[in-house]
This record gives structure tokens, C-alpha cells and sequence, in this order.
């Protein structure tokens, strides 16, 4: 990692704009980022309105303006930052990345060109924010430097859920599978979100392999956890209802003490919404072992939810 990353190169001599100050402002909007323009060795500023114009023609900004986050794996963080040319020629800039400890981000400079336009093109870059295990709860600043710029989004590290009534403990946990079809992701099956309105935007999971079973969805936790239920989502529409589309013969399994449990098992199912209760078991992971679908094609599971005993 560069320590030392000069803010702006200019490839020429840059013809200098003023930044307005309603760019910089902070505070003027629950939307926007804080931002200020003074020199980036300061502390960040926090809540102070910037009225001081700079010359750089670079502008600094990120988006969301504040982030909340959690150690869960299957629920990652990331915010975007983007650098503008206002001016009226092409050059290169800079962003440096920082993190609070212990978070860090998958990238520590943004380094781009920037050709004059017109209108203005920013550039952007997504930048993922990891949260280690076992980050205490609070709040973590994220910090972008360019040049005499500073951008800062604040993180909110949250707990993640204990268990409780109602808790769904499969949520955001590690979730592995068979195989994840295309745009798919297994992470989409514990997203907390079973609408089969978002089937096929990032919300299901869908194996891979066409015609070929069994398949299979895991989630796992890093400590056992007591279950009682389990609840499993398959894709259906009221046009094309999961007894088409849906799986169909599959058991529901705990793993406890290194042994897969079979806590239900289902042939012929016609259900979207297919609800396993179960004697209480302590177990470090519970899986839909899937031999067929009413479609005969793919296993289609919009989410799995796993609940402590009531
Ligand atoms: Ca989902």
C-alpha cells in the first residue's frame, strides 16, 4: 500500500474552478456525505458548514452518506466514491481510502483519469467494507482524501441479532450450496427477503446444474445455535405457482454434532412457504437437500430461515 499518494497529477497546467460551496456543504442534506475542503491533514469536520471555495478542480464525493454494517458474511457493505473534473482539462487524481480499525476496505487508493467534460462525468469506484469478527458495536468513520478534500461516511457496526422470538438466525449468516447458477448467489437465500416478486433481482438462489440432482443450500453459524424451526421458501407466482416451479421432493437437515439430521422430509410438495418444526437440537448448520423440482430443471429457493425453539 502507498503511504504517500499526491492528491492531483496534472498532466498540464490546470485551469483552475472555484468548487462551489454548496457542494462541500455538510449537513445540508441526510443524504450527503460530509465533506469539507480543508487541507486533508485536519480532522474531519462534523457538522460545520464549509464555506471555503478551493481551487482544485476535483470534487470529492461519496455515496451512501452514512453506511451501517455488522460482521454477518452473507451481508456485505460497500459505498461508491467518485471524483468529478470541473475543470476544463484532462487529469489524472487520487483518493486515498481509510478505515477505522479494526474495518478495513478493499481498496486503500482510487486512482483515475479524469477527462474535462462537459457536462461533468464523474468517475466512480466501489469500494467493499469488511467487518471483522467480533468488531465491537458503534460507529467507524470511512474516509476518502483527495487533494485538499476530505469525504467521510460514517459506518454503524451493529450486533448481529441475538436469538429471540421471531429472530431469524439464518439471516446474513454463511450460506454454501451445490452450485449458483449465473447472477444468482447463495448470500440471496438468507437476505431476508422471500418475495417472489424479487425472483431473478439478486434475492433467490438457483443451482447450477440443469436436470441434475441432488442439490443443496447450506447455512452455517460459527457457534451452534438452539433450533426449533426451519423454514424454507421456494419460488412460485400465482400464475406459475411452486407446484411448477418449485422443489418438490427434499428433506430439511440439521447438522449436530458433525451428523446431518434429517428434521423433515417432503415428497410431491406443492408449497412455496414450507414450515419444519422440530425437537429442540443445538446444531452449527441446517441445509435443503433437494432431489427434484416440479420443473425438473433447477432448485429455485428464495430463502431459509432458522428459528430457536418457542
Ligand atoms: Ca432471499
Amino acid at each position: 500500500m502507498k503511504t504517500a499518494v499526491k492528491s492531483v497529477r496534472t498532466v498540464t497546467a490546470v485551469a483552475l474552478v472555484a468548487v462551489t460551496a454548496s457542494t462541500l456543504t455538510m449537513g445540508g442534506s441526510a443524504h450527503e456525505a460530509r465533506a469539507d475542503s480543508r487541507p486533508a491533514a485536519g480532522t474531519p469536520a462534523t457538522g460545520r458548514p464549509s464555506v471555503k471555495s478551493t481551487t482544485d478542480p476535483v470534487v470529492l464525493s461519496a455515496s451512501p452518506a452514512s453506511l451501517t454494517g455488522s460482521e454477518l458474511p452473507c451481508l456485505p457493505t460497500k459505498f461508491s466514491v467518485s471524483m468529478t473534473n470541473t475543470g476544463t482539462t484532462s487529469l489524472f487524481a487520487d483518493a486515498t481510502l481509510t478505515a477505522e480499525a479494526p474495518i478495513t476496505l478493499s481498496d486503500q487508493v482510487f486512482s483515475t483519469y479524469l477527462p474535462a467534460a462537459d457536462p461533468d462525468r464523474p468517475v466512480t469506484r466501489s469500494v467493499g467494507v469488511r467487518v471483522p469478527p467480533g468488531t465491537p458495536s458503534g460507529t467507524y468513520d470511512l474516509t476518502a482524501v483527495s487533494g485538499r478534500q476530505r469525504v467521510v461516511v460514517p459506518l454503524t457496526v451493529q450486533a448481529p441479532p441475538l436469538p429471540g422470538p421471531g429472530v431469524d438466525l439464518a439471516y446474513g449468516r454463511k450460506v454454501t450450496a451445490s452450485s449458483t447458477h449465473g447472477n444468482f448467489t447463495t448470500c440471496a437465500a438468507v437476505d431476508g427477503d422471500s418475495d417472489y416478486l424479487h425472483w431473478g433481482s439478486g434475492y433467490g438462489w438457483n443451482d447450477a446444474d440443469k436436470g441434475v440432482f441432488p442439490d443443496w443450500l447450506a447455512v452455517e453459524w460459527p457457534e451452534p445455535v438452539e433450533l426449533g424451526r426451519i423454514e424454507t421458501v421456494t419460488y412460485g407466482t400465482p400464475a406459475r405457482p411452486a407446484a411448477l416451479q418449485g422443489i418438490k421432493n427434499f428433506d430439511v437437515q440439521v447438522r449436530s454434532g458433525g451428523e446431518w439430521l434429517t428434521v423433515g422430509s417432503y415428497r410431491g410438495n406443492t408449497l412455496d412457504r414450507i414450515v419444519t418444526t422440530f425437537d429442540p437440537v443445538t446444531a452449527d448448520a441446517a441445509r435443503v437437500f433437494v432431489h427434484a423440482s416440479n420443473s425438473a430443471d433447477y432448485s429455485r429457493i428464495l430463502e431459509v430461515e432458522a428459528y430457536a425453539p418457542e
